[in-house]
């Protein structure tokens, strides 16, 4: 796997700002704060590609990245911070929904955790949600180095009950901040889009 070129292709908040592409899109859902932009940085060997923030709720917009000319990584707005008002949450799951439900071309979705913590309610609901979907998935539980080494097998199960993730589906443990878990998590990607040229 070579990653060498990506840029930013546009940010979009419905349908009509989707850019026009046939490529494969794999895009990246999970919990504000768990590191979504970070995990696309950190796939297309970028440092600031993808705007990465201190404060919960940074991507509020749904922004697409071109990767090789091959496919396209779609960095979704988070859920479940708190401090959103009820009317941004409709309007959050009106976007994404419109995204995930309307995009023939995605081709995998990334659930990506934070391997520290129990999957929330929220977190529940989604991934319920996308395997409602049908649609090719994996999970990256990423911060890995926020904990030590002899506990990742077990957070790693603990992610695999509590959302009752199926034995096909991976779970791989990233850090997107120490650059770990990159090979693994590439392979599962390519594995699960079989029509993806290889890049
Ligand atoms: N220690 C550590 N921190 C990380 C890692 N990945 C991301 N972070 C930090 O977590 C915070 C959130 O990262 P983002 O990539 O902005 O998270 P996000 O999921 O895109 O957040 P929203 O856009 O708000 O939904 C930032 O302070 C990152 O530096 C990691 O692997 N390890
Ligand atoms: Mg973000």
């Amino acid at each position: 796997m070579i990653i060498k070129w990506s840029e930013h292709v546009t940010t979009a908040v419905n349908p009509e700002g989707y850019p026009k592409s046939d490529l494969p899109e794999i895009a990246v859902v999970g919990r504000s704060n768990v590191g979504k932009s970070s995990i696309i940085n950190f796939l297309l060997n970028r440092k600031n590609l993808a705007r990465v923030g201190e404060i919960p709720g940074k991507t509020r917009q749904i922004n697409f990245f071109n990767a090789e000319n091959k496919l396209l990584l779609v960095d979704l707005p988070g859920y479940g911070y708190a401090k959103v008002s009820k009317e941004e949450k409709k309007k959050w799951q009106e976007n994404v929904e419109a995204y995930l439900l309307g995009r023939p071309q995605l081709s995998l979705i990334i659930m990506v955790l934070d391997i520290r913590h129990k999957p929330t309610e929220d977190d529940k609901l989604m991934y319920n949600w996308i395997c409602t979907m049908g649609k090719p998935h994996v999970v990256l539980a990423n911060k890995s180095d926020k904990i030590s080494r002899s506990y990742l097998s077990g957070n790693i199960n603990q992610i695999r009950e509590t959302l009752q993730i199926v034995p096909g589906v991976p779970v791989i443990a990233v850090s997107s901040k120490k650059r770990t878990g990159w090979n693994e998590a590439w392979s599962c990607i390519i594995e699960m889009i079989p029509d993806l040229i290889k890049i």
